[in-house]
C-alpha cells in the first residue's frame, strides 16, 4: 500500500471532514447478490464516517489480476473520481499490493479494500484490551503478506532510527518488528483465551447453561439482549455496535437462572484473519449451550445472512450447539408474512425486540429449546439453580 492509501484510510476516521468514496465491485448489474454486496459495502463505508458517493460494478467473472476492474474500467473510474471529487476508492473484494498500486496510479487517489475497511472499523469500536487486542492481531496478518510498499506507515508500530542492522532493507526490518509485535499479541490473546476457558470450566461445575446471542451485524441481538436480560448496553442501527461479549444472567420462568451472552455481529465474507484473530471471543458461542441466532425479518437478503451466518457458524466449530431461530422486526412485515417466516423452523418464531411483549415470547422459545438440549434435560431433572 502507498503513502495515498494509507492517507485515504487514515483520514477515513477524520470526524469532520467525511471522505467521498467511490465503491466499486464484480458481476452483473441487476443481480441481487451483488447489488446486496455493495449496498453493504456503502454502509460499512458509512460506518466508518466515509460518504460513499459513486458505485461502480462491471461484469467480470473474475478479477482482473492487474487492475481488480478491467484496465478501461479504471480509466472511466480515474475521470469519474475527479468528477465527484473522490479521495478513496473501496473495492468490494481483497486486492493485491500490485493491483492496489496500478489503480492507484490511474485514479490518483487513495485505494483500499474491504478487509482493510472492516478491520477499521473494527479498531475504532474495540473498547477493551481483550478486542483491542484482536483487531491488532488481525491488522497484523493483514499486513504480513502485504508488506511491500508500506515504506513510513509502519514507523507506528514501533523501532525507528537505529533499528535497522548492516545491510539489512527497511523491508526486512518491518517485517521483523511485524513479527515480533505478533507473537507479543498472540501470547496476551492466549493468555485471554486461559482466564476465559477457566472460567467456562467454573460455569461447568457449577451447572450454570449458557445461552449465547448470534446474528447478523444489525439484526437486532442486543435489543434482544437489553430486553431480555434488563440491561443497557448499546445497540444502534449501524454495523458492529456490539465487538465486546457482554454476559448477564437470564432468569427462567421457574426462577432458575441461565448465562446469556451478545457478542459481534457476522458479515457476509467476514474476512478470515478477523474470524481467526476472534477466536478467543467466539469460543464462547461455540461452548454454549445453546445459540439464539436473531435474523432481521424484514431484510430483503435474510436468507443470504441466515447462510453466512450458518458459514461463520461452522468456521467457528459452533454449528453443532443445539439452535433456534428468533425472526426479529416483525413489525416491518405483513402479519401474513411473519407468520410464514415464524413456520420456517421448527421451534421458530417472529417478534419485535422493540415491543416490550417481546420479552417474554422469547423467553419462552429459550427454555422450550433449552429444555430440547441434553444438558438442558439433565439441568432440568437435576432442579439445579444458580
Ligand atoms: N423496527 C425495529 N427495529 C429494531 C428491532 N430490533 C432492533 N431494531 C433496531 O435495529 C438496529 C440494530 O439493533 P442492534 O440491537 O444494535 O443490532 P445488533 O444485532 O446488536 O447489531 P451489531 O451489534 O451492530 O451487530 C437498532 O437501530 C435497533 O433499534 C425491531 O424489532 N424492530
Ligand atoms: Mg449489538
Amino acid at each position: 500500500m502507498r503513502r495515498e492509501s494509507a492517507d485515504a484510510l487514515h483520514s477515513l476516521a477524520t470526524p469532520f471532514t467525511p471522505q467521498r468514496a467511490a465503491l466499486i465491485g464484480l458481476g452483473a448489474e441487476h443481480h441481487d447478490p451483488v447489488e446486496s454486496s455493495l449496498e453493504e459495502l456503502a454502509r460499512l463505508v458509512q460506518t466508518a464516517g466515509a460518504i460513499p458517493v459513486l458505485r461502480i460494478l462491471q461484469e467480470r467473472s473474475r478479477p482482473h489480476a492487474a487492475t481488480f476492474l478491467g484496465r478501461g474500467k479504471v480509466k472511466e473510474l480515474g475521470k469519474a473520481c475527479k468528477e465527484h471529487k473522490i479521495s478513496v476508492v473501496i473495492a468490494d473484494g481483497e486486492l493485491s499490493p500490485a493491483q492496489r498500486g496500478n489503480i492507484e496510479d490511474i485514479v490518483q487517489c487513495g485505494v483500499i479494500d474491504r478487509t482493510q475497511l472492516i478491520l477499521d472499523i473494527f479498531a475504532r469500536r474495540a473498547r477493551s484490551s481483550e478486542g483491542k487486542l484482536q483487531v491488532e492481531l488481525a491488522q497484523l496478518r493483514y499486513l504480513l503478506p502485504r508488506l511491500i510498499g508500506f515504506g513510513q506507515v509502519l514507523s507506528r508500530l514501533g523501532g525507528g532510527i537505529g533499528t535497522r542492522g548492516p545491510g539489512e532493507t527497511k523491508l526486512e526490518t518491518d517485517r521483523r518488528r511485524i513479527h515480533r509485535r505478533l507473537s507479543v499479541v498472540q501470547r496476551q490473546i492466549e493468555h485471554v483465551r486461559r482466564r476465559r476457558a477457566q472460567l467456562r470450566a467454573r460455569r461447568t461445575k457449577r451447572q450454570l447453561l449458557t445461552v449465547a446471542l448470534v446474528g447478523y451485524t444489525n439484526a437486532g441481538k442486543t435489543t434482544l439482549f437489553n430486553r431480555l436480560t434488563g440491561d443497557h448496553a448499546v445497540a444502534s442501527d449501524a454495523l458492529f455496535v456490539t465487538l465486546d461479549p457482554l454476559v448477564r444472567r437470564l432468569r427462567l420462568s421457574d426462577r432458575r437462572t441461565v448465562l446469556c451472552s451478545d457478542t459481534v455481529g457476522f458479515l457476509d465474507r467476514l474476512p478470515h484473519t478477523l474470524l481467526a484473530a476472534f477466536r478467543a471471543t467466539l469460543e464462547e458461542v461455540a461452548d454454549a449451550d445453546l445459540v439464539v441466532h436473531v435474523c432481521d425479518s424484514s431484510s430483503p437478503f435474510k436468507d443470504e445472512h441466515s447462510k453466512a451466518v450458518q458459514e461463520v457458524l461452522t468456521e467457528i466449530g459452533a454449528d453443532m450447539v443445539p439452535c433456534v431461530v428468533v425472526w426479529n422486526k416483525s413489525d416491518l412485515i405483513t402479519r401474513e408474512e411473519s407468520r410464514r417466516i415464524g413456520l420456517r423452523e421448527p421451534g421458530s418464531v417472529c417478534l419485535s425486540a422493540i415491543d416490550a411483549a417481546s420479552g417474554p415470547v422469547a423467553l419462552r422459545v429459550i427454555e422450550k429449546a433449552l429444555k430440547r438440549t441434553a444438558a438442558g434435560f439433565h439441568y432440568c431433572e437435576t432442579g439445579r439453580t444458580a
